[in-house]
C-alpha cells in the first residue's frame, strides 16, 4: 500500500508510484483543486481492503453482519437521498450538443468543467483522495480498457475492488499502454441539488460529485464501460452493450452463449444465472455477466463477448431461492449489501426474501409495514462474480465467448408476445432501437412508466441514437457471421394483472428455442413483426400457461405500435439512418 502524506507530498514521492506522466500530473491537479489531507494509492490487496474496511466499521459507514451466516458481509446505509442513478443530472459534454443527441442532456465542455471545478474545489478537506486503477475486462485481453477512478469515497474503493481488477494489475498495464480513462469522483455533502456526473467522451474523461450510489459513483460501470466506452466502440468497430452474456450447455456438452439486453431492473442478473426447470436434466447454465457486455467480429466472423466487469451489484429485492438461488448462494460471505434490512440475528433482509421478519429498516429505524418496506426497492448487493455457483471461467477468457445469439427485452404488460425473432440482421436493429419498458426504481423518478429504452441503452448510449443504430447497421459490413436477433417479453399481464408467463428459471424454455433457432434446427411461422415461433416447438411440459396468448400478434394495435415507434425515431432527424424507416415501413406494409 503507497500512503502519500499530502502535506508531505513531492512529485518524486509520486514517481515511485507510478511512472506514468500524465497519470501523476493528474493526481497532482486533483490534489490542488481538492486539498485532501491524505492520497492513497491503491493496490488492490486484502489488507488494505481490510483496512477501508476497519475505517469504515468504525465511522458506521459499513455494519458487520452475522460472522455466523455471513461472514465478511457488511450493511451499507446510503444517504436516503441518495439511492439510484440520477438519469437528469447526468450529461454528455460533446462540443456539439447534435453529437450527444436526443437521448442524452448536454452540457457545453467548457461551461461543464467549470461548474465542476466550482463543486470540487477543496472537496477533499478533511479526506483522504484515493487513486484507484482499474481494468475493465480480463487483464490480459486486447478486449480489455484500463481506467483510473480518484474518489474520497473507501465505500466505492472496496466496491471497486469486487466489480473490476483493481489495483497494481491494472497500474502495469497502464504504465504498457499508455492510456486510460479519468474518473473523478467526490460524494461531496451529499446535496440532491450539487450533484452532477458528467462524461467528456473525447477526453476519455468522467466528473461525477454530489452522489455515492452505484452507477452515480462506481465510474468503472456505466460512466465508464457503456457512455464512455460506447463512444469509444463507434470509432474502433466493436460494441458496449448493457446486456448479459449466459452460456447454455446441453446434456451432449456443447454450449451457446447468448447476450441478452434488457432495461435495468428487468431481469438481466436473473436470466444470467437461471437454474432450469426439473425437465432440463442434464443441461448447464453459465454465467459469464449480468450487466455490461463488449463484443466485436472475430477473425472468424462471429461476434466475440467479454464482460469487462469482475462482480455483480444486483437488485436484492425479489432475489429468494425459489427465484435466483444462485444469486443467493452466492451472497453468504464476501457481499456488501446496500440499503436492506436487518433481521434479530443480523442477516441482512429484502422484501421476497424469506420467512425471516426484519427488525430494522434500510434507513436503520425499527421495521414498521406501515412505514414502508424494509429494503429499499432500489437497494443492492455487491459480490465477486467468482462466488456464484453458475460462474463460467471463460469469463477471464482473453478472447471472451463467441455469441450465438442476441436478445432484447422490455416490461410490456400488453401487446408484446413472448418471442420474436427478427427477420435479418436490419431488422433486427429496429427490434432493438423499438424497445420500450416500463420504468424501474433503478434511476430517480416515476416508476411504472412505458418509455422507449432503445438497445436498454437510454441512459447509457454516450452519443447520438441516431449514430448508434447506423453503427449497428454497419456489422453487417463487417461480419458475415452475425447472430440472429430476438425479442422476449416475460412481463405480459392479464386482465387481472397476474403475470401470464412464469419467468425466471423457466426462461430456459425460450432461450431452447432461441439456441435451436440459431442452429436452424426448427421453422418460424413468418408474420408481419417476425418469425413467431410454432407452439409446438417452445417445451411447456407442466406448466399452466396460454402460450396461444402470448405469442399473439394484434394486427391493430402493431398498427398503431408502429406508427408511435415512427414518431420516436423522426425525433432524431436526418441523421437517423434511412435503414430504420426502411425497415419500419416494411412492417407496416406488411400488416397491411
Ligand atoms: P440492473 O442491475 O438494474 O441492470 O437490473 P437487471 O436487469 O439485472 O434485473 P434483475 O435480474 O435484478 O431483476 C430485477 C427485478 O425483476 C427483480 O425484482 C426480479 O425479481 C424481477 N424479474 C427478473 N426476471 C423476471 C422474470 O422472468 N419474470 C418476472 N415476473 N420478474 C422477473
Ligand atoms: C442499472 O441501473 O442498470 C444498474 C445499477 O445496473 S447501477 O450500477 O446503479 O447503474
Ligand atoms: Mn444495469
Amino acid at each position: 500500500m503507497h500512503s502519500v502524506r499530502a502535506g508531505a507530498y513531492n512529485s518524486d514521492e509520486v514517481l515511485t508510484v507510478t511512472s506514468n506522466e500524465i497519470l501523476k500530473q493528474w493526481v497532482d491537479e486533483v490534489r490542488e483543486l481538492t486539498q485532501p489531507d491524505n492520497i492513497h494509492w491503491c493496490c488492490g490487496s486484502d489488507e488494505e481492503n481490510q483496512q477501508l474496511v476497519n475505517g469504515m466499521l468504525g465511522n458506521g459507514e459499513l455494519i458487520e453482519l452475522s460472522k455466523e451466516t455471513h461472514p465478511g458481509c457488511y450493511l451499507h446505509r446510503s444517504d436516503p437521498d441518495d439511492v439510484a442513478r440520477v438519469e437528469h443530472v447526468t450529461f454528455i459534454c460533446t462540443p456539439e450538443r447534435e453529437d450527444a443527441g436526443p437521448n442524452n442532456h448536454w452540457m457545453e465542455p467548457t461551461e461543464a468543467k467549470a461548474k465542476m471545478r466550482d463543486l470540487y474545489d477543496g472537496c477533499m478537506q478533511g479526506r483522504t483522495l484515493y487513486v484507484v486503477p482499474y481494468c475493465m475486462g480480463p487483464i490480459d485481453s486486447p478486449l480489455s480498457r484500463c481506467g483510473v477512478e480518484i474518489t474520497d469515497s473507501p465505500y466505492v474503493v472496496v466496491n471497486m475492488r469486487m466489480m473490476t481488477r483493481m489495483g497494481s494489475a491494472a497500474l502495469a498495464r497502464i504504465e504498457r499502454e499508455g492510456t486510460f480513462v479519468k474518473g473523478l469522483h467526490s460524494i461531496g455533502e451529499l446535496d440532491p441539488d450539487r450533484r452532477f456526473i458528467m462524461h467528456f467522451p473525447e477526453d476519455l474523461m468522467i466528473q461525477s460529485f454530489g452522489s455515492g450510489y452505484g452507477g452515480n459513483a462506481l465510474l468503472g460501470k456505466k460512466c465508464h464501460a457503456l457512455r464512455i466506452a460506447s463512444f469509444q466502440a463507434r470509432s474502433e468497430g466493436w460494441l458496449a452493450e448493457h446486456m448479459l452474456i449466459v452460456g447454455i450447455e446441453n446434456p451432449q456438452g456443447e454450449t451457446h452463449y447468448v447476450a441478452a439486453a434488457f432495461p435495468s431492473a428487468c431481469g438481466k442478473t436473473n436470466l444470467a444465472m437461471l437454474i432450469p426447470p426439473a425437465e432440463y436434466d442434464g443441461w448447464k447454465v453459465w454465467t459469464v455477466g449480468d450487466d455490461i457486455c463488449w463484443m466485436q467480429p472475430g477473425e472468424d466472423g462471429r461476434l466475440w463477448a467479454i464482460n469487462p466487469e469482475a462482480g455483480f451489484f444486483g437488485v436484492a429485492p425479489g432475489t429468494s431461492k425459489n427465484t435466483n438461488p444462485n444469486a443467493l448462494a452466492s451472497l453468504n460471505s464476501n457481499a456488501i449489501f446496500t440499503n436492506v434490512g436487518v433481521t434479530a440475528d443480523n442477516q441482512p433482509w429484502w422484501e421476497g426474501k424469506d420467512e425471516m421478519v426484519p427488525v430494522t429498516d434500510w434507513r436503520g429505524n425499527p421495521y414498521d409495514p406501515e412505514v414502508g418496506p424494509a429494503a429499499q426497492a432500489n437497494s443492492r448487493f455487491t459480490v465477486p462474480m467468482k462466488q456464484c455457483p453458475s460462474y463460467s471461467d471463460k469469463a477471464e477468457a482473453p478472447r471472451g465467448v463467441p455469441i450465438s445469439a442476441i436478445m432484447f427485452g422490455g416490461r410490456r404488460e400488453r401487446l408484446v408476445p413472448l418471442v420474436i425473432e427478427s427477420k435479418s440482421w436490419q431488422h433486427g436493429v429496429l427490434l432493438g432501437a423499438s424497445m420500450a419498458s416500463e420504468t424501474t426504481a433503478a434511476a430517480i423518478g416515476e416508476v411504472g412508466v412505458v418509455r422507449r429504452d432503445p438497445m436498454a441503452m437510454k441512459p447509457f448510449c454516450g452519443y447520438n441514437f441516431a449514430d448508434y443504430w447506423a453503427h449497428w447497421l454497419s456489422f453487417a459490413d463487417r461480419s458475415n457471421h452475425l447472430p440472429p436477433i430476438f425479442h422476449v417479453n416475460w412481463f405480459r399481464k392479464d386482465e387481472a394483472g397476474q403475470f401470464m408467463w412464469p419467468g425466471f428459471g423457466d426462461n430456459m424454455r425460450v432461450i431452447e428455442w432461441v439456441i435451436k433457432r440459431s442452429k436452424g434446427e426448427v421453422d418460424i411461422k413468418p408474420t408481419a413483426i417476425g418469425g413467431m415461433p410454432h407452439s409446438s416447438d417452445i417445451n411447456v411440459n407442466g406448466l399452466d400457461t396460454d402460450l396461444g396468448a402470448l405469442l399473439e400478434v394484434d394486427r391493430d394495435a402493431w398498427s398503431v405500435e408502429m406508427e408511435q415507434i415512427r414518431e420516436y425515431l423522426e425525433q432524431y432527424g436526418d441523421r437517423l439512418p434511412n435503414q430504420m424507416l426502411k425497415e419500419l415501413d416494411q412492417v407496416v406494409a406488411d400488416l397491411g
